[in-house]
């Protein structure tokens, strides 16, 4: 039954591709061209809360205490209420705890919270894997949001065969990411009109899709072996994959921009002075340093020659999807 007048607030952490989604399949239902592969991080999350209210004549969201209008979120509560039978309308509050405009996937803890706070107040009681459909069409990375540590999002083929799971939580494995969050303005390409270029134009895009299932298997492999060397080095090149999609696609377009460069050459570097780390970066300019625990303070310390420190973020393992 509907929960009404009932508040429910969820808690979903973000996550950070090691495997890269860069595709669709089903624009609709968002069904991905190849499974991917990231790490639930423990320093980025957003709080939701939904409140469903017959007397609301259209959903009302705000984000981080101000009033928005996105169709995308309407378009998403359309589907919980199909889903729960309803037809209420709701107030939905969010909060980001992720750096102002620092692009770090946002649309993922986003949706996840979203998916979760709302199923429930709803009046459906979703187990992970069907919350994690449901956040799937909001947002493709937000399907792997639901869990935390090491999660995948299995491609399938359809709505009920496109979900997410839990490869390991708790992670076993020392891994951190510092992300560095470098100005930029706001991006140009949206993720979803980038990788629909790509799809559409880049004539790589057939081998990303072969190289990267095959990544998919060494990744997760690594995992199982504690192998921070394997993971690291695989998760750097699928990131420079991803990219050279969009460089290769008609009209080309690029995330990067100089400061994401002068930080790849400065991961390059420690690597040379025996300092193993790896870099990653998505739909934005924003470097992500794949490291270990002992390496955290040698690589901040070099990173804080050139940035302030309070554009870095060092984050490990976060946890699964949460009711507060
Ligand atoms: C990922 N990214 O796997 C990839 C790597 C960015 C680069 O998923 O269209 O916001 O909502 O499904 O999930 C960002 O795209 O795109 C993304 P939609 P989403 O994390």
């Amino acid at each position: 039954m509907i929960n009404h007048g009932k508040k429910i607030t969820a808690r979903a952490h973000t996550n950070i591709a090691l495997v890269k989604y860069w595709g669709k399949e089903n624009e609709s239902l968002i069904i991905p061209k190849n499974s991917s592969l990231s790490l639930t991080l423990d320093e980025f999350y957003t709080d939701t809360s939904v409140v469903f209210n017959g007397d609301l004549h259209e959903d009302e969201f705000t984000i981080n205490n101000h009033s928005v209008n996105d169709d995308r979120l309407v378009d998403f509560m359309n589907v919980v209420r199909k889903k729960a039978n309803i037809s209420e309308f709701a107030q939905v509050q969010s909060t980001n705890h992720v750096p102002t405009s620092a692009g770090l996937a946002s649309s993922a803890s986003a949706y996840a919270a979203l998916a979760a706070a709302a199923s429930k107040a709803a009046g459906l009681n979703l187990n992970d894997k069907e919350l994690s459909k449901l956040a799937r069409r909001g947002s493709g990375s937000a399907t792997r949001s639901i869990f935390g540590g090491f999660a995948a999002w299995n491609k399938g083929n359809d709505d009920d065969s496109s979900y997410g799971y839990s490869i390991q939580d708790p992670v076993k494995m020392d891994i951190k990411m510092i992300a560095i969050i470098l100005n930029g303005s706001p991006k140009k390409i949206s993720s979803r009109k980038g990788m629909k270029i790509s799809v559409e134009t880049s004539p790589y895009y057939d081998s990303w899709i072969k190289q990267t299932n095959h990544d998919f298997s060494v990744v997760k492999q690594a995992i199982e072996d504690n192998d921070f060397t394997t993971l690291g080095k695989t998760a750097e090149l699928n990131a420079m994959r991803m990219h050279s999609l969009t460089l290769s696609s008609n009209p080309s377009y690029l995330y990067l921009n100089e400061d994401s460069l002068r930080v790849i050459e400065m991961v390059k570097a420690l690597r040379d002075n025996g300092i193993e780390c790896y870099y990653t970066m998505d739909a934005g300019p924003n470097v992500k340093i794949i490291c270990q625990n002992k390496n955290v303070k040698n690589i901040v310390n070099k990173l804080e020659q050139y940035f302030a420190s309070d554009k870095i973020k060092v984050s490990g393992p976060g946890e699964k999807i949460k009711y507060l």
